[in-house]
């Protein structure tokens, strides 16, 4: 599902300096000094559709984090570690100056830059009740937040049409757990009584609580909406004209409506429920209005998402096999064609191809890295017909890619190479690679947590001081977002891992105008046996993904004996795991592939 996106708005044929000129001259009409352009959708989507593509029409910016402040002769636009490099490439420094929202958030950098009395206008669909009642206060006097209509809307006539399509039916027998289940639980969790209605306006925990799936969020199985859960039913509320005067029964107490219905359905409730964080600003000024009872909580659902059952995690192991299948056909082809034939936009379409062969794939679950030597150093570099990259013999090619299968979803790294490596490749390599495996097989007592677990990542990179600019691992949906929280294992998370909970492990080193090495692998963590003499509880990680490792790059001398024998079993499990789907020449790639080190 790659796809080359064309930086220029050809509908309505407008430069970026001409469309800064519309906007300004709206923002002079609505009286505002600035205005906000955060990346996210009204469902804070994390891959927005080309619809709310709001940013990246105003700024050319194309990652998937970021936020533009629009001033009346000025503009800052805000990213992270990840995207440094592509959005030095992608975005006019005459028109917008560049800044990192790690060491600098757009808000605190306000404060640090305005001195004078202004207004900034923003949209209030899109800012948490959260961020904008903490801004409020943290704001100087004299920096006004003012909510306005979207006013990139105002000045974009031509959008990509919303393209929503009819959700479908995940069956219980994948989920594990059916809807009305799901339902008494969080009416459990959150004390509803008849009456209450508590908001979601979270795609991912709507298409989980409702066993049901969508094609609304590209590369996650999503539909976008807004839902309210009450006593023993859910309503889900679409944007989908179809549904306009036409409500219809998704399943017995799931029912789907118009989205203009949504707010006079609050107004008959006894009480709202929300989450301060996730909700649009919106929803806190119409509860307001109306005057209706209200109740801030946490959503419960993310953490019951995050903690997969027995038959999600089943389903998820299943999409591993069938995704490790997929990539040993790919690496073998990638070391079996000629060079010249190779190039990063090869490399993309080919494993696409290798992945819609299963019948149960739908589609890429984010858009594939495929990264030759310095474009490795991007780190979530995606390839343009501009930027692709013939594959030279010497060249570490980063594949980064994964597939959202009816079973589970998937996220892997390979770092490769065809010719004859140097030993620096291979020293980089194998320091990544031992961050991965001490990650993979550690034990830890129950109730540590991502950020504690960050550092083992990195201890053989620290030790010749070199370092990653990115986090080690995040949380991982089944046949949902690729991305998923609350869990991850960054420097900032204080989330406690859980048994159930999947994860990536994927250690990285970037050398910029050189090189780029990341390894990743999805796990999950499940309690280890107790021990006789403490009676502690432990967990450890059991790894999902079912793929060898670049033999040629792994530099043996410097491993311990422990983790040879580790790539060892974990080798054997693969070869144990895949070889009874494949054929006979497969086999015998796959079985050179796994030979122990
Ligand atoms: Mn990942």
């Amino acid at each position: 599902m790659l796809t080359h996106k064309n930086h220029k708005d050809s509908s309505q044929n407008l430069s970026i300096n001409e469309k800064l000129v519309l906007l300004r001259k709206k923002m002079k009409e609505f009286k505002i000094d600035a205005f906000l352009v955060p990346h996210n959708d009204i469902y804070f989507n994390e891959i927005t559709a080309p619809y709310f593509n709001r940013l990246e029409w105003i700024t050319g910016f194309t990652g998937s984090a970021g936020f533009a402040i629009i001033f009346e002769r000025s503009a800052v636009i805000f990213t992270d570690g990840r995207y440094s490099i592509q959005i030095q490439k992608e975005v006019n420094q005459s028109y917008f100056k560049i800044e990192n929202i790690i060491k600098n958030s757009p808000f605190s950098w306000l404060n640090e830059n305005i001195k004078k009395n202004i207004t900034v206008g923003f949209d209030p669909w899109l800012h948490s009740v959260k961020e904008v009642e903490t801004q409020r206060n943290t704001l100087e006097k004299f920096i006004t937040l003012k909510e306005v209509k979207n006013l990139i809307d105002q000045v974009w006539l031509v959008k990509p049409s919303e393209n929503l399509a009819k959700p479908f039916l995940r069956p219980s027998k994948l989920s594990g757990k059916n809807s009305s289940e799901k339902i008494k639980k969080i009416r459990e969790q959150l004390n509803l009584n008849i009456g209450d209605g508590f908001v979601i306006t979270c795609p991912d925990s709507i298409c989980w609580l409702t066993n049901m799936r969508g094609y609304d969020v590209p590369n996650s199985p999503l539909m976008n909406g807004y839902a309210i859960v009450q006593y023993d039913h859910v309503c889900i509320y679409s944007t989908k004209e179809t549904y306009r005067d036409n409500p219809i029964e998704l399943r017995k107490n799931v029912r789907l409506k118009y989205f203009s219905d949504f707010f006079s359905d609050i107004k008959k409730l006894t009480k709202v429920l929300f989450e301060p964080a996730t909700t649009p600003f919106i929803l806190k000024k119409k509860i307001a209005i109306a005057g209706i009872k209200s109740e801030r909580v946490s959503n419960p659902i993310s953490l019951l998402n995050a903690i997969k059952n027995p038959t999600e995690l089943k389903g998820s192991i299943r999409s591993h096999e069938k995704d490790g299948i997929a990539l040993l056909r790919f690496i073998s082809w990638f070391k079996r064609i000629k060079i010249n034939q190779l190039d990063e936009i090869s490399l993309v379409t080919k494993l696409e191809k290798i992945r819609k062969l299963e019948p149960s794939f739908y589609y890429n679950s984010f858009d594939t890295i495929s990264a030759a030597g310095s474009n490795g150093a991007i780190t979530h570099y995606r390839v343009s017909l501009k930027s692709n990259k013939q594959i030279t013999n010497s060249d570490l090619i980063l594949v980064d890619s994964g597939g959202q299968y009816l079973e589970g979803t998937t996220d892997v790294t390979r770092t490769l190479i065809k010719g004859k490596p140097l030993s620096e490749q291979k020293f980089l390599y194998t320091k990544v690679l031992q961050g991965l495996i001490c990650l993979s097989k550690l034990r830890w007592p129950a109730g540590l947590t991502g950020k504690e677990l960050d550092p083992l990542a990195r201890y053989h990179l620290w030790e010749y001081s070199l370092d990653y600019d990115h986090g080690t691992g995040h949380g991982v949906g089944v046949f949902s977002n690729v991305h998923q929280g609350p869990q991850g294992i960054t420097k900032l998370n204080i989330v406690p891992l859980k048994p159930g909970m999947i994860l990536s492990i994927e250690p990285g080193i970037y050398l910029e105008g050189k090189l780029g090495i990341r390894l990743e692998n999805l796990v999950y963590v499940k309690k280890h046996k107790k021990d006789t003499r403490q009676k502690k509880e432990f967990l450890e990680f059991e790894t999902l993904t079912l793929v060898p490792f670049e033999k040629n790059l792994i530099e043996s001398k410097l491993l311990s004996k422990d983790e040879l024998n580790w790539i060892n079993s974990y080798h054997q499990n693969i070869y144990k795991k895949l070889s009874p789907f494949i054929v006979a020449s497969e086999k015998s790639w796959l079985r050179k592939a796994c030979k122990k080190l």
